[in-house]
């Protein structure tokens, strides 16, 4: 699940409505089951649950990766940031507060990752960025963050280019969120590929074996696969941190961080997109190995390699009138504020142009998306 809504009285609703055209997923949890069904009416994903209780919301919702929080009482607003908090510590919760709200709004903003007003300008762009991959990168250096020692990043046993450059890639992000990491594996790496792959890029990896003592790392992280003990040599009771991989699991997985998404074509390819939110710039070295995992994993670019879903802005040139024309305009000036229906058709240095109206001029009536946002650096 992308985003959860708790609590939805009118300001709730009126967000909710807001977030609906939005990409991703999205669910709303209200305390009555009639309530529930007066939105499903509406169109919405909506459940009746105890919305006090974290492990009924955790129960019902699953993992999510954002929580909004709107409701008009600030007091309940209060509450449900505190049940969002309890059910899921690494989702990024946003409070929505009316703008004259009174009452105890610290202790809504102590607990939420952020507080917005409907009439902040920031808004729109917040409820954008929810269940965003900006978000989930987010989670993930926080997690990081709070290893205490060295984090072993494993890779699966006899690890292919795909688990090994992840390993690497995870242990540089690990590294710029200042914890140290090693990129281990146990097995061999037979394939004489996969030993060129090693030596030329000089990868720093350690070969665990059975009788490694694995009480010197402070955390665990598994690439590429996602289960202790299953394709590792690892213990199956190892208290695992982090999992990122793309295989569908066969059983519940448990870390405190897991992006586990088998739509993608290699886990590289996630390791990617964290290194592009973080705006980690990979040495040749890491660059080369992560390509080299993203070919082999997806067959040449081959296999599951999503289509391109949404459709590029029209060009000022061959759009009409309302389109700036002259060069000079063109140009972004600082301090504009982009709104939904305002989206900045590139983000290349000299060509940044803005294209109004760019869903109503687009054939296919969908929105035009950047394709990365400069969010959470
Ligand atoms: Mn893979």
């Amino acid at each position: 699940m992308d985003r959860l809504v708790l609590g939805c009285g009118s300001v709730g609703r009126s967000f909710v409505e807001r977030l609906l055209d939005r990409p991703g997923s999205l669910l709303v949890l209200v305390d009555e089951e009639r309530r529930a069904k007066t939105l499903r009416d509406a169109g919405i994903d909506a459940r009746g649950v105890d919305t006090t209780d974290p492990a009924a919301v955790r129960t019902v919702a699953g993992e999510v990766d954002s929580v909004i929080v709107a409701h008009d009482d600030p007091e309940q607003t209060r509450n449900f940031v505190g049940v969002a908090r309890e059910a899921y510590p690494d989702a990024f919760v946003l409070a929505c507060v009316a703008p004259d709200a009174t009452g105890d709004t610290a202790a809504i903003e102590a607990r939420a990752d952020r507080v917005v007003t409907y009439t902040d300008p920031t808004t729109e762009f917040l409820l954008d960025r929810a269940g965003d991959g900006g978000i989930r990168t987010r989670r993930l250096q926080r997690v990081l963050r709070n290893i205490d020692g060295t984090l072993a990043v494993v890779a699966h046993d006899n690890p292919d280019p795909d688990a090994i450059a992840s390993a690497v890639g995870l242990k540089r992000i690990a590294e710029a969120a200042g914890t140290d990491a090693e990129a281990c594996y146990y097995g061999n790496i037979n394939h004489q590929e996969n030993r060129a792959l090693v030596n030329l890029l000089e990868y720093d990896l350690r070969n665990l074996t059975p009788e490694s003592d694995l009480s010197e790392f402070g955390g665990f992280a598994l690439v590429d696969h996602s289960r202790p003990g299953v394709n590792d040599g690892l213990p199956e009771d190892t208290d695992v941190d982090i999992v990122v991989d793309h295989h569908p699991p066969r059983a519940p997985i448990e870390a405190r961080f897991v992006d586990l998404r088998s739509d993608v074509g290699s886990t590289s390819t996630l390791i990617l997109g964290y290194l592009d939110h973080l705006d980690i710039d990979p040495d040749a070295a890491l660059a080369t190995g992560l390509l080299y995992g993203v070919r082999t994993d997806t067959k040449a670019f081959s296999r599951e390699v999503p289509r391109r879903t949404s459709t590029p802005p029209p060009t000022s040139s061959s759009s009409s009138t309302e389109a700036p024309s002259n060069a000079s305009n063109r140009r972004v000036r600082p301090g504009k504020r982009w709104t939904s229906s305002q989206t900045p058709s590139s983000t290349d240095g000299d060509k940044k142009t803005f294209s109004p109206r760019v869903s109503a001029n687009s054939p296919t009536g969908t929105r035009y998306r950047r394709p990365r946002t400069n969010c959470w650096r």
